[in-house]
């Protein structure tokens, strides 16, 4: 079914944050750039859009890549190529490692950002036909404590609530979270109503910075870095103290809860202030509040995943809802707040090395049966084993095991931690290929071939918000030159490796309808959703399976509180908190933690194509607190060099007392290629939570030393 380009307006998704606002694009008046607007129609936002979804008009048509572009060797100058030699070498790079090394030499790292229908696509070819399961995608930086989380603790994944709670909860808990700035447009609603009727909304904010989002908290816990474990284990200690626990919730539909109740004995306030580095009264305070409100929303972003921790800590949080019965009912339950537009998408095709598409895991024998039928491929095709996760992938071409590493749609020579050790794994394989909407990205510089990809409003296809919205995103632009689809570069790399009939498709409509048949039955089930659909009755919520009328989607998952474990109960975690992977030192005194700005997205691609956010925030500042600027001789919009164990930066001093002492904060989004490059991730490491293989990408132990003016 191919829908008609629009001509007056069109409605997609914002392609930033995974608030997933809708927005309505007005065509040009003059020149190129589209404008966009709030879409009143779409029931995640109403209307609402921050200053990044009100500017990606001007991001559209800046700097683009139009040709392929291949070198035979890192240092040599790229020379554009045909669509054709490009997918010829990158086809016979396939076959010639298959041949070698067998499908596990191939890896391919994706990302949040593509459609459902790219996401989808990749997992056929290469799960699929190709037999590796080593796709990973930049959700292994972002959301992938929270699937492992919220598995193990309700049996799947899956955020079981909606925007809506945030109007009906009596109690917001924001830990790791700096929501005014990266979510801007649910803390608009939140804050909005809390200006309104501000009895009627406490908010608890943990973070260790004073942020936008912590200045408008009835309580703000700045704890130490890495100590939320023991935060949330001592506010169960004290909600059991307080008998503030749902007893009869706990009976009929949890298991686990003796050994957590053993558990919680040993983290009494005093022990968890210690850690912590708060006051004791003000864990008593925010363990009354929640026991006592009637509905307790908690919200949670990277400060909680990109931990080693981060599954243990996800856990954590779930394990208060379980204990207070706060969880599939209106206005309650534990939502983890998605970093990227389709990031949610992405878990519902399968698109991390351990899942297959319809929240399938490849170490389940039936699982890959399900997909080897309806992909029509002999049994046995599909790897058993997990693919490499992207460090994994990174330390294989280390080892010189990569024969090609095909990144798309990331940006991971400024994303990734402990980037030098990237870029020289990176130049250890013989064939980088980069699928890339704009031209001179950091990645790029260790790309061999370098693939002009079409981006959002360029091509047609779906996106899943944080509420499990699915929103169709047309087409309204052309791409420009010779850019291409993703989803239709994996179709036509499929083809010509001679898997025809699978890959052919009229449209991307077509990949939609044969993804969604494979979620029949699953706890994502979107059966029912197509894009005519979705076009003529606008955004649906999943669970929506086949016959589901238009509308009548599923706001909130678990209302009967039954789970999708074995039992259908849902599970207590007993993990210990063991702190922080780098732990400040002698030698490296300060823990370093790394995050956003509000005009800014990632590695600036698009965003530093707009001026008015360049304006907004010019360059990358390194907040100390005073005390520790005094005490390493640092001033105020002086220079310092931030030092860790793997390399050392240089970075313009802001003194603030809004970061915790012993902290420091830089933004991550100035890579190499900027004029003004601040590259924070040389400093990061890649150790991380053993469940989920998050890296702790907010912490790492550093030291600051004065550096005369201009670095
Ligand atoms: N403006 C803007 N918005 C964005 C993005 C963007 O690039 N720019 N990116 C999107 C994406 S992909 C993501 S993942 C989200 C990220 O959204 P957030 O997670 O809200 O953003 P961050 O700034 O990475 O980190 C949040 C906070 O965690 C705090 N923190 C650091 N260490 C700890 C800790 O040990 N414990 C606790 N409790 N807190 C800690 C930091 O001080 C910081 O304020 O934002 C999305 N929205
Ligand atoms: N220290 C530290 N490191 C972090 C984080 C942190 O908080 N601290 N956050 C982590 C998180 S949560 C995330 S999500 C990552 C984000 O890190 P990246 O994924 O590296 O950041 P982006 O700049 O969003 O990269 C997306 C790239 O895809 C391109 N692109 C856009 N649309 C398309 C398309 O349709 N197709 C193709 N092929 N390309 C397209 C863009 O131009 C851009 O270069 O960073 C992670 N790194
Ligand atoms: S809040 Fe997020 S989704 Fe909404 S307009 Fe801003 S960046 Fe886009
Ligand atoms: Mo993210």
């Amino acid at each position: 079914m191919a829908l008609e380009t629009p001509t007056a307006s069109a409605r997609a998704q914002c392609p930033y944050c995974g608030v997933g606002c809708g927005l309505e694009l007005l065509p040009p008046k003059q020149g190129l750039v589209w404008t966009a607007r709030g879409d009143r129609q779409h029931p995640s936002s109403l209307g609402q859009v921050c200053v990044k979804g009100a500017t990606v008009g001007e991001t559209l048509d800046k700097n683009r890549l139009t040709q392929a572009l291949w070198r035979d060797q890192l240092d040599q100058e790229f020379r554009p190529i045909s669509w054709d030699e490009a997918l010829g070498r990158l086809g016979d790079q396939i076959k010639a490692t298959v041949a070698h090394q067998g499908p596990k030499g191939l890896a391919v790292y994706g990302s949040g950002q593509f459609l459902t229908e790219d996401y989808y696509l990749a997992q056929k070819l290469f799960k699929g036909f190709l037999g590796t399961n080593n796709f990973d995608a930049n959700s292994r930086l972002c959301m992938s404590s929270a699937v492992a989380g919220y598995a193990r603790s309700l049996g799947s994944d899956g955020p079981p609530c909606c925007y809506d709670d945030l109007d009906g909860a009596s109690l917001v808990f924001l830990i790791g979270t700096n929501t005014a700035d990266c979510h801007p447009v649910l803390w608009q609603r939140l804050l909005k109503r809390k200006r309104r009727d501000p009895e009627s909304l406490r908010l608890v904010v943990v973070d260790p910075r004073r942020t936008a989002t912590a200045a408008a908290a009835d309580w703000h816990l700045a704890i130490r870095p890495g100590t939320d474990l023991a935060l949330l284990h001592g506010l169960g200690h004290l909600l059991k103290q307080g008998n503030t626990l749902d007893l009869g919730f706990i009976a009929d539909h949890t298991e686990g809860f003796d050994r957590y109740k053993e558990l919680l004995r040993a983290w009494t306030p005093q022990r968890v202030s210690d850690i912590c580095g708060i006051d004791p009264t003000e864990l008593e305070a925010v363990a009354q509040a929640w026991g006592h409100s009637p509905a307790v929303l908690s919200g949670w972003s990277m400060g909680v995943n990109q931990s080693q921790e981060g599954s243990a800590t996800v856990s954590a949080i779930v394990n208060l809802h379980l204990l207070t019965g706060q969880i599939g009912r209106a206005g309650a339950g534990p939502f983890s707040l998605t970093g990227q537009p389709n990031a949610m998408g992405g878990r519902e095709a399968g698109g991390l090395a351990q899942l297959l598409p319809g929240y399938r895991s490849v170490a389940v024998a039936d699982h890959r049966a399900e997909l080897e039928s309806h992909w029509g491929l002999p049994g046995g095709s599909i790897a058993a084993e997990p693919g490499l996760d992207v460090w994994a992938q990174v330390e294989a071409m280390e080892r010189g095991e990569l024969g090609l590493w095909w990144v798309a749609a990331t940006n991971p020579l400024v994303s990734l931690p402990s980037l030098d050790r990237v870029r020289a794994a990176a130049q250890n394989c013989p064939l980088v290929v980069l699928s890339e909407a704009y031209a001179g990205t950091e990645t790029a510089a260790v790309a061999h071939l370098v693939l002009p990809a079409a981006q959002w409003s360029e091509k047609q296809g779906v996106m899943t918000n944080s509420e499990r919205r699915v929103t169709l995103c047309r087409q309204f632009r052309p791409a420009p030159g010779e850019a291409r689809a993703d989803w239709a570069i994996f179709a036509e790399l499929g083809r010509r490796l001679g898997f025809g009939e699978a890959f052919s498709y009229a449209d991307s409509s077509e990949v939609f309808a044969e993804f969604v048949a494979l979620t029949a039955g699953r706890v994502c089930d979107m059966a029912g959703l197509s894009h005519q659909l979705l076009a003529d009755h606008g955004p649906q919520q999943w669970p929506f399976s086949q016959g589901t009328a238009p509308g009548a989607g599923t706001a909130r998952l678990y209302l009967d509180h039954c789970f999708p474990t074995a039992t259908g109960r849902a599970l207590f975690h007993c993990d210990q908190p063991f702190g922080l992977a780098e732990p400040p030192c002698d030698s490296y005194p300060l823990v370093l933690s790394v995050g956003r700005y509000l005009g800014h997205w990632h590695t600036m691609t698009r965003t530093a194509q707009v001026p008015r956010l360049l304006k907004q925030h010019p360059e990358a500042l390194l907040e100390v607190h005073p005390r520790d600027g005094a005490s390493h001789g640092l001033v105020d919009g002086g220079w310092a060099e931030v030092r860790s164990r793997r390399a050392a930066i240089s970075a313009r001093v802001q003194i603030t007392d809004l970061i915790r002492p012993g902290t420091v904060f830089l933004p991550m989004h100035w890579g190499a290629s900027q004029p003004n490059p601040c590259e924070a991730n040389r400093l990061m490491h890649e150790l991380g939570c053993p469940h989920s293989k998050q890296p702790e990408l907010k912490a790492a132990a550093v030291r600051l030393t004065p550096l005369p003016q201009g670095g």
